[in-house]
């Protein structure tokens, strides 16, 4: 079995400042995260792939998949498959007891060092029944006290389970809250089963609503930090998730994570059948934009599997199935985990640095229009993948205020029906709509034609740089451009 490490000497092929250098402080730098937390709340947060933009180019999360049942019908989900709250539809688990979950997480655990948390997210609700997810806490905590544990919930019954969730130091719960108004959430719940009976509705998404406000306000009083998911649904929600944002934020969640609906026919859901779209990424960021300033927004989120296990950009839960578990090695390796954070803690410390550098030179006299750069990378924060490897890119908006990670753009929600390279290869332009430059380490010359040709500038020059130092330079090459054209023109005129 192949060990799934980040390979260090190409993480670190390139330093740009001494380790330790520039500043010690864990909360500043380019993820806003820490720039503004208690340092208890920042020690939760740094290690969680989801929780931390910066945690997320570093940490893996696994997700052990022993929630099967449910107790509401989302609109936008269809049982065959997992919980849309938390993984894309059209996929399905592996149901595990839990006793297979944790020796699926010994066997990654003894491969990955970058594994942080494991999450139970699925492939129903995680307390729907509630026995096996806390079984499975609690028999993790005991194997493996340094590994974060994390839940996610459509909240239901959440209320009656925050004492159990703390003393199970479950630090970290995500409630999906696609609606804080009942006449909004009759459109999005087809029913749910509360006290005995089922409910449907306006009445069932008011028994919700009031389930989940109160379920993240005792999981904050208790000290947890809670992430909110809203599922973006045209035309019915999007004018409603800035009240969602700020009701969410009033009563003290941490995150809030805006899911684009990913809807198809094929899926069955009703919403897929009743032909409704997602949104598409303009619509994301437009809303993303919007709520700028109201609870910290997550725009990392891959929406993945109830059995994922990897980085979040990776899928490595088919070399996980329990076929091929059954046959692996478990022994534990702790000090490879807690090398690992420290090789990260330097590493982070080294990008800060280069991430301040690079930004230094990017207000000037000269202003021109913001770039969206998008950046091929497989881990580290660095420009260090081939284009051809690319499953998603990550995109940066670079102005002269600065660099803003605005999210990721994964091909393959592009690639429907696609056979050929050629048409993988359409795919990735369309995927790449409204971007300006592709950053890669290398390129085939067909692709980077076509990408020119979709009016994508393609530059190799910055392979194994972090990505900040590469965005900023190709903005500042793009700006004494754009300043000498105006110089020509004038002197033409
Ligand atoms: Fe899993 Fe969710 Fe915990 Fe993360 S996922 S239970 S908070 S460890 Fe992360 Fe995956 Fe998005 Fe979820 S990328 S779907 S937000
Ligand atoms: Fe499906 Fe999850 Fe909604 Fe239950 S909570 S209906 S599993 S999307």
């Amino acid at each position: 079995m192949t060990r799934h490490i980040i390979p260090l000497d190409i993480v670190a092929k390139k330093t740009s400042a001494p380790a330790g250098a520039g500043c010690a402080a864990k909360s500043c730098g380019t993820d806003t995260a820490g720039s503004d937390l208690p340092p208890e709340v920042w020690a939760k947060v740094k290690d969680h792939p989801c929780y931390s933009e910066q945690a997320h180019h570093y940490f893996a999360r696994m997700h052990v998949a022993v929630a099967p049942a449910c107790n509401i019908q989302c609109n936008y989900c269809n049982r065959k498959y997992d919980c849309a709250n938390e993984s894309r539809p059209g996929v399905t688990s592996e149901r595990l007891t839990p006793e297979q979950a944790v020796h699926k997480v010994a066997a990654v655990a003894a491969r990955m060092p970058q594994l942080s948390v494991v999450g139970i997210a699925g492939p129903g609700d995680a307390l729907a029944d509630w026995r096996h997810t806390f079984e499975t806490f609690d028999l993790l905590s005991r194997q493996f006290p340094d590994i974060k544990l994390c839940l996610s919930t459509n909240g239901l019954a959440l209320p009656d389970h925050v004492d159990r969730i703390r003393e199970l130091k479950v630090d970290h719960v995500t409630i999906t809250i696609n609606m804080v108004d009942p006449a909004v959430g009759e459109d999005i719940y087809a029913w749910v089963f509360y006290d005995h009976r089922r409910h449907t509705g306006r009445e069932a998404a008011r028994i919700l609503h009031e389930r989940q406000i109160e379920g993240l306000r005792r999981l904050v009083e208790a000290g947890i930090l809670v992430k909110v998911n809203s599922v973006l649904i045209p035309g019915i929600n999007d004018a409603h998730l800035a009240a969602v944002n700020e009701t969410v934020r009033g009563h003290g969640a941490f995150l809030h994570n805006i899911m684009p609906l990913i809807s198809d026919p094929a899926h069955g859901t009703r919403f897929g059948l009743d032909g409704r779209r997602g949104p598409t990424p303009a619509e994301l960021k437009q809303l993303q934009d919007h709520l700028g300033g109201g609870a910290r927004l997550m725009k990392h989120c891959r929406q993945c599997r109830a059995d994922a296990v990897g980085l979040l950009g990776q899928d490595l839960s088919q070399d996980f199935t329990m076929d091929r578990v059954a046959g692996m090695t478990v022994e534990d390796r702790p000090e490879e985990r807690r090398l690992y954070r420290e090789f990260v803690e330097r590493e982070r410390l080294d990008r800060e640095q280069a991430a301040r550098v690079a930004e230094r030179g990017l207000s000037a006299a000269v202003t021109v229009p913001p770039l969206l750069v998008a950046a091929c990378s497989r881990g580290g924060g660095r420009v260090n993948q081939h284009f051809g490897h690319a499953r998603e890119f990550q995109l940066y908006e670079v102005d002269g205020a600065g660099i803003r990670f605005v999210g990721h753009r994964r091909a393959d929600h592009y690639c429907q029906g696609g056979h050929g390279e050629e048409d993988k290869l359409e795919a990735v332009v369309k995927a790449l709509d409204g971007v300006s430059v592709l950053l890669a380490a290398k390129i085939g010359s067909c692709p980077s034609d076509r990408l020119k040709a979709a009016g994508i500038t393609v530059i190799t020059d910055h392979a194994y740089d972090y990505i900040e130092t590469a965005v900023a330079a190709v903005y500042r090459s793009h700006r004494a451009a754009a300043a000498a054209d105006g110089q020509a023109m004038a002197q033409a005129s």
